[in-house]
């Protein structure tokens, strides 16, 4: 699947020391805001992030002319119910889950099978920064500094046969260490799913870090997907397991809701979800409404995927 990077996301001519200069700036510029968050709407409690800097991450050929969210506001409002279903539950509850040592199984419809540790999994694979605008189907929004690699990368190295169209993604299932796992909140583990295409698609990555940082557990450590143009819940936290598959994989918000939650889960400002619009959003940290762009902003990067179909119905 060739792929042009289009000029608009071609980051400046920037230089590794520049970089590293405004990404510190950019840091310090996070605990100011982060100290200010009576400015925000969310009340915040105790945020646990340790600090575990990333070394060799080089500046991504993505980024985005816009504010990023304080990463107090990032790490201390998510979405993660294996860690409680109260946005403030994952950074809390948090502690149990080890990610250390951690490894994937990648299965399924390819030639090299296997259960690979982390550090196997990551070690061909140069670290990148990507800043994305992200977009959670609640209607709320941010702007992340990713760490991480494209997903075909991996998929490439593992060897789909001619049958993949499909990739199926699994979080570690252990109501131990995810105690939300222990209340039927969702089937458990969570399932989500993209279509090779969109898997392999450039824009499409495996996070590992976040602010320059190894992700916090109630991001995702230590291995989540990042898809910028799909609402927030195709964003699997926490993979133990990469399926890939011929058929469609069942993912777990279209089978607990499925009028509400599609497979594709593209942002679509034209297309609201049932019990709310999806026309604007709000930025964490701002009070005012922004609009809701198609494809979440990347409709010239991605809109050429879904040629032809009807996103009404293929939500
Ligand atoms: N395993 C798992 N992954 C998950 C979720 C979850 O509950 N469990 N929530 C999703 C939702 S709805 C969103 S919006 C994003 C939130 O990611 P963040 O908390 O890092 O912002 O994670 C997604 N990934
Ligand atoms: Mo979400």
């Amino acid at each position: 699947m060739p792929f042009r990077w289009n000029p608009e996301l071609q980051s400046q001519d920037i230089t590794p020391e520049s970089w590293f200069r405004e990404r510190r700036r950019l840091l310090q510029g996070a605990a100011v805001v982060g100290a200010g968050v009576l400015l925000g709407v969310e009340p915040f409690g105790e945020v646990t992030a340790k600090s575990e800097p990333l070394s060799d991450v080089r500046p991504g050929v993505v980024t985005l002319d816009e504010a990023q969210t304080p990463f107090k506001d990032a790490t201390g409002y998510c979405n993660f119910y294996e860690l409680g279903s109260g946005k403030e539950d994952p950074s809390r509850h948090g502690g149990k889950l080890v990610t250390d040592p951690w490894s994937v199984l990648i299965d399924g419809e390819v030639a090299r099978p296997g259960s690979v540790s982390l550090e196997e999994l990551l070690k061909p694979h140069p670290l990148e920064e990507r800043v994305y605008r992200m977009r959670c189907v609640e209607a709320w929004s941010m702007v992340i500094p990713w760490v991480g690699f494209p997903l075909g990368d991996l998929l490439k190295r593992f060897e789909p046969t001619p049958k993949a169209r499909y990739v199926a993604f699994e979080t570690l299932h252990d109501p131990k260490q995810l105690p939300g796992q222990s209340r039927n909140v969702l089937q458990w583990p969570y399932r989500e799913g993209l279509r090779l295409d969109e898997a392999m698609h450039p824009l499409t990555i495996l996070a590992v870090g976040m602010y320059g940082q190894r992700l916090p557990n109630q991001n995702g450590a230590p291995l989540r997907l990042v898809v910028p143009w799909k609402y927030g819940f195709k964003g699997i936290k926490s993979i133990v397991r990469i399926t890939l598959t011929e058929q469609q994989p069942v993912t777990s918000w279209n089978l607990q809701a499925p009028e509400e939650y599609g497979f594709f889960a593209n942002v679509n400002p034209e297309v609201p979800h049932p019990r709310w619009e999806q026309s604007s959003e709000r930025r964490l940290g701002e009070f005012r409404r922004r609009e809701t762009l198609p494809f979440n902003g990347y409709a010239a990067q991605v809109a050429s995927l879904y040629a032809g179909m009807d996103l009404a119905r293929y939500f």
